[in-house]
């Protein structure tokens, strides 16, 4: 029959058109599993990326001094723009040898003094307190801007 081959083609075609959409809906979700796998060894935590890749950090230098306040009071960072922090102590700094950078979760230790390199990329902005783990140190600040 003449007039059933248009109906033919038109189911035809929705199959077809059907098959696109699951083979799509296959590649976003495999495009999803993909990019969850490529992100899982970049450590994430909290309002920073930990280990950034690619893009050339900024070096900055904080010390832990015997006085329990650091040489710097403030830092400024970018958003996005990873951090590689180089942090050391005054022997004498007591718990000052710990730096947690607070609401961060960015913590690292001194323990003779000695350099610690902590890498991490702000993703909020704002304006977050570093003390030692009892916040017994002055604290200073790391300002994040946009
Ligand atoms: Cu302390």
């Amino acid at each position: 029959m003449m007039t059933e081959k248009p109906k033919i083609s038109t189911t035809t075609l929705f199959l077809v058109m059907l098959a696109i959409a699951v083979l799509v809906f296959a590649g976003l979700v495999y495009a999803y599993v993909s990019a969850a796998n490529s992100t899982a060894n970049t450590q994430k935590s909290g309002n920073v990326i930990l280990q950034p890749t690619g893009e050339k950090p900024t070096d900055i230098y904080l010390k832990a001094l015997s006085t329990f306040s650091y040489d710097k009071q403030e830092i400024t960072v970018k958003k996005g723009s990873p951090v590689r922090l180089h942090f050391s102590a005054d022997p004498s700094a007591g718990c000052g040898r710990q730096l947690v950078i607070y609401g961060l979760n960015v913590s690292t230790v001194s323990k003779n003094g000695e350099e610690q390199i902590v890498e991490f990329t702000p993703q909020a902005e704002g304006t977050f307190e570093y003390s030692c783990g009892m916040r017994m140190m002055k604290p200073g600040k790391l300002v994040v801007v946009p």
